[in-house]
Formats: C-alpha cells, sequence, structure tokens
C-alpha cells in the first residue's frame, strides 16, 4: 500500500479492538493507525474502521469514508450519530465469502441427505434407511444474490443441485435461475425445496420470512436462515414446523443474540441452532480488503461494498 492515511478504528468490544489494530497495522505499516478510543485529534482521520453499536462518530469531521467490519451495514445505519453523505463502505472479502459459502453448502447438504433424521434414528438405536434423491433432482433457492448469495448460489449449481435466486435486479448466475423483485418471488419460491436467506436486513426485507412466504414453499421445504435475526418471525417459523409444512431449519442469527437460555429454539427438535458464525471475518484477510477498498477511495475509484445508504445495503 503506498502514501498515508490515517485509520481510525472503533470497535464496540475491546479483545477484538486490539487484533483489528494489529492485523490493519500489519497490512498498511506506513499508514497511520489508532485506536479511534484514544485519538487525540479525530477529525485527522481519513477513514474510520467500524463495528458494534459505537459513539462520538460526529467528531469525525475529515473523514473520506466509513469502512464496516461487517457486510451487514444494518446496525452501521441505525447508529443515530452516523455523520450524513460520507462513503458507507461493507465488508467484502474472499475469506467471509469461503466461510459462508462452507456453511451452505453443510447445511443444505444437511437437509437433503437427512442428517438429522438419521442423528435421531441412532439416539434410538433404529435401523431405518433414507433415501434423499441426487442433489440433481434437489431445488433450493437462495434469498440475495450478492457477494455472499451469489457466490453460495454458483456453488451449489455447480455442486449439481437445481438452484433459483431471487434479487431486487436480475442476475445472471451460470446455472442458477434468475428471479427478480417481488412480483417473481412466488415462482422462486415454489422452486425452493431448501431455502437460504442471505439478503441485508433492510425496511423491504424485516419479517421476510413469515408465514405467508413459508406456506409458498413446496411441503416439507427446509429454511437456513444466515443473514440477519430480524428477516425471521420466529413464531411463524415454528408453527410452520408445528403444522410439518417445514421438515426443518438452521438458523444462525437471531432477534436477539445471544440467544436467550428460555429460548423455544435451543430444544427444538427440527432447528439447529448455530450462535452467529455462519461465516466471521477474520482479521488479516479481513484487514487488507477494507484497506484495498480504502486505497480505492483515494485514488478516486469506487470500491466494491460502496454502501447505497437509500437502499440500505
Ligand atoms: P450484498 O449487499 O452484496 O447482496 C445483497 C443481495 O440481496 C443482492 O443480490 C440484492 O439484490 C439482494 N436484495 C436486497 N434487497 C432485496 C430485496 N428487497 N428483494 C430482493 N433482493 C434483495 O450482501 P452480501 O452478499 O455481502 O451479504 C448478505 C448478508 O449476509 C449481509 O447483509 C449480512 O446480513 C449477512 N451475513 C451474515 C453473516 C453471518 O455470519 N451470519 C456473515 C456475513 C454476512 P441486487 O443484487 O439486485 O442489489
Ligand atoms: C456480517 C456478520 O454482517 O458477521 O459480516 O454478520
Amino acid at each position: 500500500m503506498t502514501g498515508a492515511a490515517t485509520v481510525a478504528v472503533l470497535i464496540e468490544d475491546p479483545a477484538r479492538s486490539s487484533a483489528w489494530l494489529e492485523a490493519l497495522a500489519r497490512a498498511a505499516p506506513q499508514w497511520r493507525i489508532c485506536d479511534g478510543r484514544t485519538l487525540a485529534s479525530p477529525e485527522q482521520a481519513d477513514f474510520l474502521v467500524l463495528w458494534g453499536n459505537v459513539e462520538g462518530l460526529a467528531r469525525y469531521r475529515g473523514l473520506k469514508a466509513i469502512l464496516s467490519l461487517g457486510a451487514g451495514v444494518d446496525h452501521v445505519l441505525r447508529n443515530s450519530h452516523l455523520p450524513p453523505g460520507i462513503p458507507l463502505v461493507r465488508m467484502v472479502d474472499p475469506g467471509l465469502t469461503q466461510g459462508m459459502r462452507e456453511y451452505v453448502m453443510l447445511h443444505v447438504l444437511r437437509h437433503h441427505l437427512h442428517v438429522r433424521q438419521l442423528e435421531g434414528q441412532q439416539k434410538r438405536r433404529l435401523w431405518r434407511p433414507v433415501s434423499p434423491p441426487r442433489a440433481t433432482d434437489r431445488s433450493v433457492g437462495v434469498m440475495g444474490l450478492g457477494a455472499i448469495g451469489g457466490d453460495c448460489a454458483t456453488q451449489l449449481a455447480a455442486f449439481g443441485f437445481r438452484v433459483s435466486g431471487w434479487s431486487r435486479r436480475r442476475k445472471a448466475l451460470k446455472d442458477v435461475a434468475a428471479y427478480a423483485g417481488p412480483e417473481e418471488l412466488d415462482g422462486f419460491l415454489r422452486a425452493s425445496e431448501i431455502l437460504v436467506c442471505l439478503l441485508p436486513l433492510t425496511d423491504d426485507t424485516r419479517d421476510i420470512l413469515d408465514a405467508a412466504l413459508f406456506s409458498r414453499l413446496p411441503a416439507g421445504a427446509a429454511v437456513i436462515n444466515a443473514a440477519r435475526g430480524e428477516h425471521l418471525v420466529e413464531a411463524d417459523l415454528l408453527a410452520a414446523l408445528g403444522s410439518g409444512h417445514l421438515s426443518g431449519a438452521t438458523i444462525d442469527v437471531f432477534r436477539r443474540e445471544p440467544l436467550p437460555e428460555d429460548h423455544p429454539f435451543w430444544t427444538h427438535p427440527d432447528i439447529l441452532v448455530t450462535p452467529h458464525i455462519a461465516s466471521l471475518t477474520q482479521v488479516d484477510s479481513g484487514a487488507r480488503s477494507i484497506l484495498e477498498a480504502a486505497r480505492r477511495i483515494l485514488e478516486g475509484e469506487s470500491p466494491p461494498g460502496l454502501v447505497d445508504r437509500a437502499s440500505g445495503y
């Protein structure tokens, strides 16, 4: 990385903060990387690296961009101190995408091959063969075809699944049937025996995984939500599983995190709970990716992941 710039880091969790400060310093040794909590002159910062619910953003008056350590920027956009008019860049990182690819492939395969049922049978010493179709006869739908969802859809198709994808604007991805906009949601859902949600959380997508949507999925469908907890109406999921219309769910993100101890998902036989780990941004790769975005901004280019604040992602 050439030239010099000042990067302030504001991360809610102090333990994570030191790891990021070190990784950013390794990735750009000639840049000034500072802890935003102790920075005396925030107005000198060119970039602000941000994660979590942090305060004091208004003091950063000379910013060229705000760089989010997360792919989802819903919580950043909700921050009432967020200065207007400054470019906001979300995390687009090959490591983050790869992590989600692995998570989605694992959980699609679990539902496809009835692993939960086999685990239940083993507990009861039951020898009952299952005979799922081949992947070529299994339809998987991916909601959200961005940096992460687009990759997962393409990889699932390359593996052999019959894949459909749904986005706001139509996408052309290899071997992925493209559906776009609310008017094509119905057709997309009917072609989704396993539904994977990788949408950003916006006013248009909040509560999208609800009873009406579940009723449009084929009977016996499974749902994987690795996007945001507020996409899912939790009571509607419980009802759809209870009625037998849905066969199972893998849920990584929740309306309240950590998931409260008395939450019914913990003990539900058809729900696998994972603690918001579908894909974690790894510091070295993530630091390189956001500093590359910063470098592009300094050079007057538009980096990948530039957020359209009006659309909310
Ligand atoms: P992107 O912003 O790159 O992609 C978003 C996709 O969703 C785009 O295809 C977009 O359509 C589509 N979309 C947005 N709004 C709508 C809508 N109203 N109707 C239909 N499609 C819509 O995001 P990423 O792929 O990078 O990440 C997706 C989400 O995954 C993040 O926002 C985050 O919440 C979640 N995530 C979760 C992690 C975890 O560990 N659980 C880790 C990382 C991310 P279009 O292409 O037309 O713009
Ligand atoms: C993200 C996340 O948005 O970790 O990157 O959920």
